[in-house]
């Protein structure tokens, strides 16, 4: 399987390294589906010398009680941490009110988590570009908003070994690596493996059953022969899934203490 190195580890090193004595605040977005596999640990220990704020984003993707469970878990070590949706903007005024006073933030996190599109909402303009897509800010950008306080943009940052295979589906399935570095029909696999066990219903609502195949055959995704199209198939669980039409869930849970 191909690494994977978006945003370049070495240069975004560099470059926070090099900026963090010129920032009050650091800004941590994660996905709230995956508060684990959505961290980089390295950026976590490149801004720790600064006051830090964890942000769950995609909270309207995420089940609210594991979202409820995770801010307290983080609170418990120590953590800020606020729950988001960039791109309606809920749950952003906590971090408003924490920003208010003209400061310089700093905001980091992996790629495709909704950095910009949470800039975006703060400065109430779409003055950094977003999309669907993995790595879509590519140079800084410092946006000014409307309070006077200063945002930075920066390209997302993944380790270049992500660690487990449970981790890469993770992420795989929140969207959250491109395309050509997993099997997406592995990764649809263990998503409907673990739909099954969660919510079996909200799977036969869908597709009439549990299997790639399912998926194929009540969409029409057929190929000759009578063949379903897997690859298409495991697309669309994972379209699906990320838009939220599957139902909302928490991949992962905070370790118990
Ligand atoms: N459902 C949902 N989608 C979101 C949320 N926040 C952002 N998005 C979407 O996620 C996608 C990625 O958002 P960006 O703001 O471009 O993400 P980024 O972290 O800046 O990405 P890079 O610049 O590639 O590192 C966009 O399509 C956003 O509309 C959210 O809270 N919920
Ligand atoms: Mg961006």
């Amino acid at each position: 399987m191909k690494q994977y190195y978006p945003g370049h580890m070495e240069k975004g090193k560099h470059t926070i390294r090099r900026l963090i004595a010129h920032v009050d605040l650091v800004a941590e977005v994660c996905d709230a589906r995956i508060p684990k596999s959505s961290r980089n640990p390295d950026l976590v220990k490149w801004t720790c010398s600064k006051r830090r704020v964890v942000i769950l984003n995609r909270k309207d993707l995420a089940d609210p009680a594991a979202t409820e469970l995770w801010l307290s878990a983080l609170a418990r070590a120590g953590e800020e941490a606020i729950a988001s949706d960039g791109n309606s903007g809920e749950g952003l005024s906590e971090l408003e009110r924490v920003i208010r006073r003209g400061l310089r933030v700093m905001v980091v996190g992996i790629p495709n988590v909704g950095k910009s599109s949470i800039i975006n909402r703060l400065a109430r303009r779409r003055k950094a570009p977003t999309g669907m897509k993995v790595g879509v800010t590519r140079g800084l950008q410092w946006i000014r908003l409307p309070g006077g306080a200063m945002l930075l943009d920066l390209p997302g940052i993944l380790r270049p070994n992500i660690g487990s295979r449970e981790t890469r589906y993770h992420l795989a399935i929140a969207g959250l690596l491109p395309e050509d570095v997993y099997d997406i029909e592995e990764a649809a696999e263990s998503l409907l493996a673990y739909l099954r066990q969660r919510a079996p219903e909200n799977l036969t609502r869908a597709y009439g059953g549990y299997t790639l195949e399912s998926v194929g055959r009540s969409r029409g995704y057929l190929l000759s022969g009578d063949r379903v199209d897997l690859k298409k198939s495991a697309r669309a669980v994972m379209h699906d899934f990320r838009a939220g039409k599957l139902g909302t869930f928490t991949l992962e849970m905070p370790e118990e203490d």
